[in-house]
């Protein structure tokens, strides 16, 4: 009898001991501009993909209610307070979050920025969907493909301290005097990425530029709010919308017209991608120039002289495929 006990007990303590592994040993952070947007929705998505992938990891999937640098702050102090593993966010600024996410890192805490970067000071690594370079040239070839004698464009934006927008907007205006000279860029508005924003820029835009040919907006969240001003005030065959857009929320404005094609990368594998980094910091791996990382089943990235680097080429999405890519993400 006392060994049979003793015996259920070892059996007890030895499942305790397999269960542990499965348990939470790392947490992640990921951070968003903000909550309510399904481009970061399908990015947390990945995220967990790469958790359940990597196993003992979990992921803290938390951003501000409105695209702020303030809101992001805050989020980041209350994660120091409860001593993440790591933090890994999409920036509403490049130098406004430097300061808290010092504070992390020397709390031993691993920082990276990913879709949306913070300066070199305020992370160990930064990761980018595409080349900077390739997104500026790919949202204006994006409405010239379909001007062929030129036109006017405007661009409707995120808000006007995103990282990643500005980066691709400055690119955009550096590859256009060579490579699309008949392309008029009229104005730079800026939506917040906020749909009643993103729907009044656009409105705004139509009223003060009758010409207007084409709407750029490099915003998942305000290509949508573009497209549906355009298809309400009837103006469908006259101003194409374009630029970089989710599949799954973007495919009715394909189908009736109101765009001819956008483009995007996957944002599940850019989630499942910022965990896999966060991961292998948590793990010691150190973040310099030249270094190379694992992103698992997405392949592996060198990091450049600012300890950033690329995950993919974006896709673009018209009439032939957006069916298919609107089931994915
Ligand atoms: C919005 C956000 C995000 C950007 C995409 C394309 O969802 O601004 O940062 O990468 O659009």
């Amino acid at each position: 009898m006392k060994l049979l006990k003793s015996l259920a007990l070892s059996t007890a303590v030895a499942a305790t001991l397999l269960a542990a592994p499965a348990m939470a040993q790392e947490r992640i952070a990921l951070v968003v501009k903000t909550l309510g947007n399904g481009f970061f929705d399908a990015a947390a998505k990945g995220a967990e993909e790469a958790a359940a992938e990597i196993g003992g990891i979990e992921v803290i999937y938390t951003g501000p209610t409105s695209a702020t640098a303030e809101g992001q702050i805050e989020i980041v102090n209350s994660l120091i307070a409860q001593n993440v593993d790591a933090i890994a966010i999409s920036a509403n600024d490049p130098d406004a979050l430097v300061p808290a996410l010092k504070k992390a890192m020397q709390r031993g805490i691993k920082v990276l920025s990913w879709d949306s970067g913070v300066a070199a000071e305020g992370r160990q690594l930064h990761l980018n969907p595409s080349d900077t370079d390739l997104i500026g040239e790919t949202i204006i070839k994006l409405a010239a493909d379909y001007l062929p004698d030129g036109g006017d464009v405007a661009i409707l934006s995120a808000s006007s301290t995103a990282t990643n927008q500005n980066a691709w907007i400055d690119a955009a205006k550096k590859v256009m005097p060579e490579k699309f000279p008949n392309i008029n860029l009229v104005s730079v508005v800026y939506g917040d990425d906020d749909s009643v924003k993103s729907t009044n820029e656009a409105k705004g835009l139509i009223a003060s530029y009758p010409d207007l040919d084409a709407i750029i907006a490099p915003t998942t969240v305000g290509v949508v709010a573009a497209a549906q001003v355009v298809t309400d005030e009837d103006l469908i065959g006259k101003i194409n919308v374009t630029g970089l857009a989710l599949p799954s929320e973007f495919k009715q404005f394909i189908d009736n017209g109101a765009s001819q094609a956008v483009a995007l990368w996957n944002p599940i594998d850019l989630g499942y991608s910022a965990v896999q980094l966060a991961h292998q910091l948590i793990e010691g791996k150190e973040a310099a120039p030249g270094a190379t990382f694992s992103i698992g089943k997405v392949g592996e990235i060198t990091l450049d002289d600012t300890n950033s680097a690329a995950m993919a080429a974006p896709f673009q999405f018209d009439k032939s495929n957006i069916e298919e890519f609107s089931k994915i993400y």
